[in-house]
């Protein structure tokens, strides 16, 4: 095997005594449903940069009150989308023992780091569990290549001839809190760096800070987007163009 990095399992089996056969059947599964190389590099134990990549916008979208870490309301949510169960105290106690014990700034105030969450996941492969990472990777939007799928980004949407098109309440209440999340300095404005960090999650900005949002939506008397501004402008992206928005709510990590 270790002349073959590509080769991820390798199991002594019989199809005369049939030993191993299942287990066979299980590692051939799983090298393909769950692979291991769009992950992990095998000769630096680490992850790969485009798996790294993908966690951190994971983790930011995760974060839900903006200080770059995850408590455990956070994890819950995160378990909860991701596994469609709560995690139980216990374990999340047993989770951040371990993280802890390994790389001591994993944990802050009882919260786990990006450190400690990128550690996690590396954990979940070295201990054979790629399917844990592959599925909150999955639940994200990623494909095999670890790129967000096409069909994540833009789903079909049937709009019958006459109507058009505006952001739901739950858009709305997922906009106006993600505003409130990148005011960091709380002046109810988005400055230049504020706006470019709130589409770090995003492949980029969908308009222009300076030519386009700051000009034509309300802005304070420092001429930054206000509240109003910013919803503003998403309401003129829904109703001229819906499906930028829906992959713009995609990138931001809207749950759906
Ligand atoms: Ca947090
Ligand atoms: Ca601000």
């Amino acid at each position: 095997m270790e002349d073959f990095p590509e080769v991820e399992s390798c199991v002594e089996c019989s199809a005369k005594t049939l030993h191993n056969i299942s287990e066979m059947f299980y590692y051939a599964q799983k090298a393909v449903l769950h692979p291991t190389s769009p992950l992990y590099i095998m000769e630096e134990q680490d992850l790969t940069p485009a798996c790294k990549k993908s966690l951190v916008r994971i983790f930011k979208i995760c974060d839900i009150d903006g200080d770059n870490l995850l408590n455990d309301y956070e994890l819950n949510l995160f378990q909860r989308r991701c596994f469609n169960t709560p995690l139980q105290p216990q374990i999340l106690d047993e989770v951040k023992v371990v993280i802890q014990k390994n790389i001591p700034d994993g944990i802050f105030h009882d919260a786990v780091t990006l450190k400690g969450f990128l550690f996690l996941h590396c954990l979940f492969i070295q201990r054979g569990r790629n399917e844990t990472t592959w599925a909150v990777l999955r639940r994200f939007g990623y494909n095999e290549q670890l790129e967000m799928c096409k069909d994540y980004l833009r789903p079909t949407l049937k709009i019958p001839p006459g109507s058009s098109t505006e952001l739901s309440h739950r858009g709305q209440q997922f906009l106006t809190a993600l505003f409130e999340r990148y005011d960091k300095d709380g002046d109810g404005a988005l400055s230049p760096e504020e706006h470019k960090m709130i589409f770090s999650t995003c492949p980029s900005a969908p308009w222009s800070y300076s030519t386009d949002i700051r000009k034509s939506c309300p802005t304070n008397d420092q001429g930054w987007v206000t509240l109003h501004g910013w919803m503003c402008r998403l309401t003129l992206m829904t109703l001229i163009d819906v499906l930028k928005t829906l992959e713009y709510l995609a990138y931001l990590g809207f749950n759906v």
